[in-house]
Order: structure tokens, then sequence, then C-alpha cells
């Protein structure tokens, strides 16, 4: 499970200018996080922007994912569907090419029982020989995630724990502690990344980390390092950042794509009906940047 910590960024979905899924892009994206050295990456998740792809679509993004970094870093496949049929067909898929892992959320749209939501992932589960998060996102999918249930889907041991973005940073101590120090607990809100790692995480799955992996990577080394304060500060600065790309007029994914762009990495821009950056944006992104630089600096030797 060693393989199953540290930084890991949300893939985020990579476009051609006409909003095809772009391979070369996904490609150029890949190298970036490989330079960067973080631990692995998540992939078709909600930063992924699975939810307005196609099934085909999904495939070939783990496809160009996998090609590129297979044996390089870890590689998590988010599989969560609204169908368990489409959701089996990206695991297998996911497994042909050797991910590391699946994942996915709870069924979405209908609220269905807890006997339905286990028969979801188990399905899943049963599809493939790899080991499984479940993804835990209640402000996303209206489903939430309760300790006695997650103890009983622990009875599966292709289950090794689950990536959780509710906020309360005791959700991740209650689900450390039912699972045990054989489980795997990662954080799912950046703003909160390093509580999260107090509280138990073995590592953080985050939607921003993309725009700032050197920050997060330095987050991550302070709490081994047992360097709170250090931690806190650079959270703190962190967070001002995610608040600026928060309150764009686009979406903050288009916030954090047109900051990567302006780093040199362009992955195009996002999927409708995702909102693209406005021209108000373009000054707040100037901002968001030196924010950025201000933190490096301080943070990053
Ligand atoms: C993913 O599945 O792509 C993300 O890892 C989900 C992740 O937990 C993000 N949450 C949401 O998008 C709701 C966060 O990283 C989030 O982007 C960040 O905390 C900023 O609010």
């Amino acid at each position: 499970l060693s393989k199953f910590k540290g930084i890991i960024p949300a893939f985020y979905a990579c476009y051609e200018e006409d909003g095809q899924i772009s391979q070369e892009r996904t490609y150029t994206l890949c190298d970036y996080y490989l330079q960067k050295q973080v631990q692995g990456v998540y992939v078709g998740g909600s930063s992924g922007e699975c939810i307005y792809h196609n099934i085909e679509e999904r495939k070939d993004v783990l496809t160009f994912v996998a090609n590129r970094l297979k044996g390089k870093m870890t590689l998590i496949a988010h599989v969560g569907a609204p169908s368990t049929r489409d959701s089996i067909l990206l695991a297998e898929h996911a497994a042909s090419l050797g991910y590391d892992a699946l994942s996915a959320i709870p069924p979405i749209y209908f609220t269905l029982p807890d006997h339905a939501v286990s028969s979801y992932w188990n399905d899943i589960i049963d599809a493939t020989p790899l080991p499984f998060l479940i993804y835990n996102i209640p402000q996303t999918t209206g489903y939430t995630l309760r300790t006695p249930f997650y103890k009983e889907l622990l009875k599966n041991e292709k289950v090794i724990g689950v990536k959780n973005s509710s906020m309360p940073t005791f959700d991740i101590e209650r689900f450390k502690r039912t699972g045990g120090q054989n489980s795997i607990v990662f954080n799912g809100p950046d703003e909160q990344f390093v509580a999260g790692r107090i509280m138990g995480a073995d590592g953080g799955i985050g939607g921003t980390y993309g725009a700032m992996p050197e920050l997060f990577l330095m987050a991550d080394q302070y709490i081994l390092q047992g360097k709170f304060t250090e931690a806190r500060e650079l959270q703190s600065d962190i967070n001002e950042i995610i608040v600026a790309l928060c309150s764009l007029d686009g979406s903050m994914y288009a916030g954090i794509k047109e900051v990567l762009r302006r780093r040199g990495v362009n992955i195009g821009g996002v999927r409708l009906p995702l909102a693209g950056i406005t021209e108000q944006d373009t000054a707040r992104i100037d901002e968001i940047i030196s924010l950025l630089q201000q933190a490096e600096s301080r943070f990053i030797s």
C-alpha cells in the first residue's frame, strides 16, 4: 500500500482548441507531473470533468495517461459513472492498462439505499483484480458515507480505503480509525490538506494541486518532518490562492488551466456547461500568479 500516499493531483481534462479530448495535451500534462515528481495521478474524477465525457472519451483519457506514465508513478482510475454497466467497462479498461487502483463515487441522481450503493461498488470491484478506493464526496453526490457502512464495505478485502472530500476532518480520523493502519485515507478538500494529514490522512488527492504542485509537496514534507507551524503558514498561503481561484467569474478549473497556460503548460479550456474565464478574470489571474510567486519564494528554496 506504500504507493498510496503523498501528493496525487486530480488529473485535468485536456482539450484541443475545438474542445475534443487532446492526446498531445494529455501528454503535456503527464510530463509536467513527472517533472514535478508527484506521487501519482487520479484520472477521470471531478477535476477530470468525467461527468461531461462519454465512455469512449473517458477510455481514451485513461489510455493516454497510461501510455505516458505507467510504471513511473501511481495511477488511480476513477470509474464512477451513472450506470454500473459503464463503470464496469471503464474498470475493465483501466485494469487492462495496468492501473494501480480503481475508485468511484457512489451512484448519482437517484437517491439509492445503502444495499444498492454497496452492490454498485462491489460490482465494480468484482470486475477486476484491482484494489479499490471509495470516493466520498457528499457536496456533489448528495450521498454521505457513514462509518458503520464503511466498516461493512471494508469486509471486501479489495477495498483499501477512501478518498474523502467531505469537509469535516473528523471524518478522516473516523475512517482511518475504522479501517486501521492497513487502510488508506486520502484528504479531498485542498483547503485543509494540512489538517487532514494531521488527523490521519496518508496523503491527498486534490483538484488544485496542478496549479501549485510544489506548494503541496512542501506542505506534505513539513508534515512528515513534524514542522507544523510551517505547514500551517503554507496552508494559509495556499488558501489565499484557492479562494482567489474559486472567486473567478469562470469556473475554478478554467482559472487553473489559464494559470497553467501562462506557465507554459497549455491543456486547453473547459467543457460546457463549465464556464470559461471572462475578461474580468484576466486581472484576477494576474493576482493569482503573483500570490503563487510569493508563496513559492517564501516556501520553496
Ligand atoms: C477530483 O475528484 O477530481 C478531486 O480530487 C476532488 C477534490 O476533492 C476537489 N473537490 C471538489 O472538486 C468538490 C478538491 O480538491 C477541490 O477542488 C479543492 O478543495 C478546491 O475547493
